[in-house]
């Protein structure tokens, strides 16, 4: 008889968790939606936030009309304070790992400044501690909070290129599609993905893509209004099936989108329906 105390029955406890045929059956299963009801909003840095009064008034206000309606989780970008650090770090050759806790911090700044002109309304700040675990019950307690976009890679951010690869907007979809959430929309300051920047001088006049998938801007190769790596993730999304990038300079369009109206540019993940 194998004793119980010393034997814990565990069908993965005898293998490799390398073989991917062998873990299949008991990792193969789709996770559960921990917060299904919420809508994730991801505000641009740079787009809306460096910008000032002129597009953070509005938005507060759209924000605002918006609490009866949806609980939310706010999440900022970084911004030009972290596009002039980068500058100053790889002037002085920091390593990825340090430049990105320093770029996510902007990213927090920006949350707070958006948490301070919510906070009449019961609007708070949460920290990443906070957002990682203790999410549900500050949203039971209020119908939205601010945190930063940005993924607390710190040391551990992935090498491959001098720039932090994983910044706010991939950050915001991790959580979104980690969280099981109704959805995830980017507030930026052009109307959604177009063929080429639409602010940049080109011969060619940019396209809007209203409707494009993860694979399609894959290979795309020139640039996006969100980071690439952003495109990498969304192939093993397990939950968002689409995301919706919006312009945040238009009044009304982020409360289209939050109510499932095509308002931008819907781009679709690898994630299956089910
Ligand atoms: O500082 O604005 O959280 O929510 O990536 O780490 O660099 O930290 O290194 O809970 O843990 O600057 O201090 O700062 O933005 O990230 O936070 O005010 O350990 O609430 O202390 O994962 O906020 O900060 O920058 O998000 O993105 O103290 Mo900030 Mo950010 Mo606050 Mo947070 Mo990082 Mo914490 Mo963290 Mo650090
Ligand atoms: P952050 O939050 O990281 O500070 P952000 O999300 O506010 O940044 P940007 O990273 O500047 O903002 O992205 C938005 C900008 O991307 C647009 O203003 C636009 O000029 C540019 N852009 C580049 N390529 C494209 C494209 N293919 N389609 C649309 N906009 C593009």
């Amino acid at each position: 008889m194998t004793d119980k105390r010393k034997h814990v029955a565990s069908p993965l406890a005898r293998q490799t968790l390398l073989d991917s045929d062998l873990v299949r059956p008991i990792a193969g299963k789709r996770p559960m939606r921990l917060l299904p009801w919420l809508q994730v909003v991801k505000i641009g840095g740079r787009s809306i936030m460096d910008r000032g009064r002129e597009a953070i008034v509005p938005i507060v206000e759209e924000l605002r009309k918006l609490l009866p309606e949806h609980r939310l989780l706010i999440l900022t970008g970084a911004g030009i304070r972290a596009r002039h650090l980068y500058s100053v770090g790889l002037d002085l050759g920091l390593p990825v790992g340090s430049l990105a806790p320093m770029a996510a911090s902007e990213a927090g700044q920006n949350g707070h400044i958006l948490a301070a002109m919510l906070a009449a309304d019961g609007v708070s700040y949460v920290e990443h501690p906070t957002v990682a675990d203790q999410l549900a019950i500050h949203l039971s307690a209020t119908r939205a909070v601010v945190g930063s976009a940005f993924p607390p890679y710190h040391h551990h951010e992935f090498p491959g290129s001098r720039i932090p690869p994983h910044r706010g907007d991939t950050g915001a979809f991790l959580l979104a599609d980690a969280l099981g959430a109704a959805g995830l929309t980017i507030v930026e300051d052009v109307d959604g993905v177009y063929t080429s920047d639409p602010n940049a001088d080109s011969a060619e006049k940019p396209e809007l893509l209203r409707d494009v998938s993860y694979t399609e801007l894959a290979a795309m190769q020139g640039t996006l209004p969100f980071d690439r790596a952003m495109v990498d993730v969304m192939a093993n999304a397990r939950h968002l099936e689409r995301i919706q990038i919006i312009n945040g300079l238009v009044p009304g369009r982020l409360t289209a989108a939050l109510r499932g109206e095509h308002a931008g540019t819907i781009v679709r993940t690898g994630a299956y329906p089910g």
